[in-house]
């Protein structure tokens, strides 16, 4: 097995005094100082039994405590599970019993919700104050040993458990800067959110790059735009609702000339925002990713963005991709393979051989390659909905609704919207009557804010087609009924 020296330890011996994180309210913390904190905190957390394997989930929004737990239980090598703060106590416990979690970090804000799992669960704040204990902390990390599991919606309805090794992330963290280069005073503002690998992956990067990155805990266009304005930020990552409302927030201003990047994935980005932001002279970077895929996996390098706009890009070094059983135009399934690409789904191993052959994982996505070489993502995978950067899979929100008594059948489509590109629309055939609101008030206790489904459409039946199936992109037929 390949191994390598603990990332944290080895960059806080390369680099000491290098900032790691810099916060909001002005404060920062080395490497060196991170590191130690890092094993202090893996040293408290052997006091409640994690050891080498140990799931251990995390839930909390961005803060200084998740980024230390993380490392912290890397030095044990014991696995994060990291869990979506949005989702419900029901979607939640799905992902905890299914991850076979052993213990729960919770940020200060969770520690209620997380009172009535079916698991233990500690406020990382709890934990700070335990005492450490005598363990030996891991001095290597060897790459092919898992590190993270990340939940993503699956097309049986309950999400799937992907697992990434610390090989995966090393790859995806080295083929990015491979595309983008590194400078010296590269700064990446880490604005999404740690429990998806948009976020996470930035945090990859700064203990493998030794760069400084940028940390808000929440996502506020008016403080990011200060952000980049102020505070020498090189990069951001970003889905296209940030894009749409830091343009609103630039106005007139200009960035400032170091900022080189803003770099766009999680879902389809619309040309005409493209073509405002390339007016504007923003560097918008589009990529093609998945949490398969350890973040992005295909680029526009910025050499092409000018006259490849709309496309995804070329897989980058050492990805590959190809198109499976294309059409008159060209257009197939995407299929990729790379070192960045999780080898499967947690204690799924028929998920997993579905979607894996010869190590080339079947996106499910829809796209074409142009001559030159180009990806150009066609549609999202199948019945996939992706709202502001969240995916939803209409199956979810059906079984739940079909709970009601009220409700006969239901089906559920993605339908356009302005703000969040996609949101889910429900159509029902009730059984008695029923309103809107009784619905949603439903529907609250078991899925999350951005799968409520935002538009409700009464009708008698459900298309279907001759084995019964419902046609959900027919549903949207139904809407002026
Ligand atoms: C866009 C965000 C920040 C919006 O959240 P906001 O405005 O802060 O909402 P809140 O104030 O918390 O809530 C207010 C109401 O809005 C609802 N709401 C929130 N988010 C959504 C949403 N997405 N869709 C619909 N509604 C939403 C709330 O529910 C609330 O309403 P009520 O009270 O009624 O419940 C936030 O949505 C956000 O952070 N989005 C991004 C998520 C994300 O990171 N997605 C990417 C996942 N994909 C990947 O990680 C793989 C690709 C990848 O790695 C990548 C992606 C992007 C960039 C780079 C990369 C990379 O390759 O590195
Ligand atoms: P996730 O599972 O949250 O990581 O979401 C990944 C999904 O987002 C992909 O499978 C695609 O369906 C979609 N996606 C990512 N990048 C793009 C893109 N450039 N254009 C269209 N859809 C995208
Ligand atoms: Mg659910
Ligand atoms: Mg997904
Ligand atoms: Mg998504």
């Amino acid at each position: 097995a390949e191994t390598i020296p603990h990332w944290l330890t080895k960059q806080a011996h390369l680099d000491p005094d290098q900032t790691a994180i810099e916060y909001e309210n002005g404060g920062s913390i080395t490497f060196s100082e991170l590191e130690r904190k890092s094993r202090a905190f893996a040293s408290k957390l052997a006091s409640l039994g994690i050891k080498k394997g140990s799931h251990v989930a995390l839930l909390s929004g961005n803060s200084e405590k998740m980024i230390i737990s993380l490392h912290a239980i890397s030095y044990l090598g014991a696995v994060a599970v990291m869990l979506n703060t949005r989702l419900t106590e029901a979607e939640l416990t799905h992902q905890i019993t299914d991850a076979e979690v052993s213990i729960i970090l919770t940020g200060e804000d969770e520690r209620f919700k997380a009172m009535s799992f079916p698991v233990e669960s500690y406020a990382m704040q709890e934990v700070e104050r335990f005492a450490e204990m005598e363990v030996k902390l891991a001095e290597e990390i060897n790459l092919d040993e898992p590190f993270t599991i990340i939940y993503t919606s699956g097309t049986t309805g309950f999400p799937k458990g992907v697992i990434h090794t610390y090989g995966n992330h090393w790859w995806s963290a080295v083929s990015s800067a491979l595309n983008l280069g590194l400078n010296q005073e590269d700064k990446w503002l880490m604005a999404m959110p740690i429990f998806h690998v948009s976020g996470l992956s930035i945090l990859m990067k700064s203990v493998i790059y030794g760069m400084p990155i940028f940390m808000m805990e929440k996502f506020d266009p008016e403080r990011a735009h200060h952000a980049i304005m102020e505070k020498g930020i090189t990069i951001i990552s970003v889905v296209t609702v940030m894009v749409q409302r830091l343009l609103r927030q630039l106005g007139e201003e200009k960035y400032p000339k170091a900022f080189r990047c803003m770099l766009l994935g999680g879902g389809p980005a619309p040309k005409p925002l493209l073509e405002e932001a390339e007016k504007l002279g923003i560097p918008v970077f589009q990529s093609y990713g998945m949490t398969e895929t350890s973040s992005q996996i295909v680029t526009l390098s910025p050499k092409d963005a000018l006259t490849k706009i709309g496309s995804a890009g070329k897989p980058l070094m050492p990805a590959q991709l190809k198109i499976c059983g294309k059409d008159d135009e060209g257009i197939g399934e995407i299929h990729v393979k790379g070192p960045m690409v999780t080898r499967g789904y947690y204690k799924n191993s028929q998920a997993s051989e579905r979607a894996f052959s010869d190590g080339w994982l079947a996106t499910g996505d829809l796209g074409r390659l142009d001559k030159d070489g180009f990806l150009y993502v066609v549609d999202r995978r199948k019945d996939l909905i992706i709202s502001g950067g969240e995916n939803i899979y209409p199956s979810e929100i059906e079984s739940v609704l079909s709970g009601m008594e009220q409700i006969k059948e239901v089906g559920v489509t993605g339908v356009e919207d302005q703000t969040w590109g996609q949101v889910p629309a429900a159509f029902i055939v009730k059984s008695r009557e029923v309103s809107e609101g009784e619905i949603c008030a439903y529907a609250r206790k078991f899925l999350a804010g951005y799968k409520i489904p935002k538009y409700f459409y009464f009708i008698k039946e459900l298309p279907r087609n001759a084995s019964n199936k419902i046609v959900r992109s027919a549903l949207t037929d139904q809407m002026d009924e």
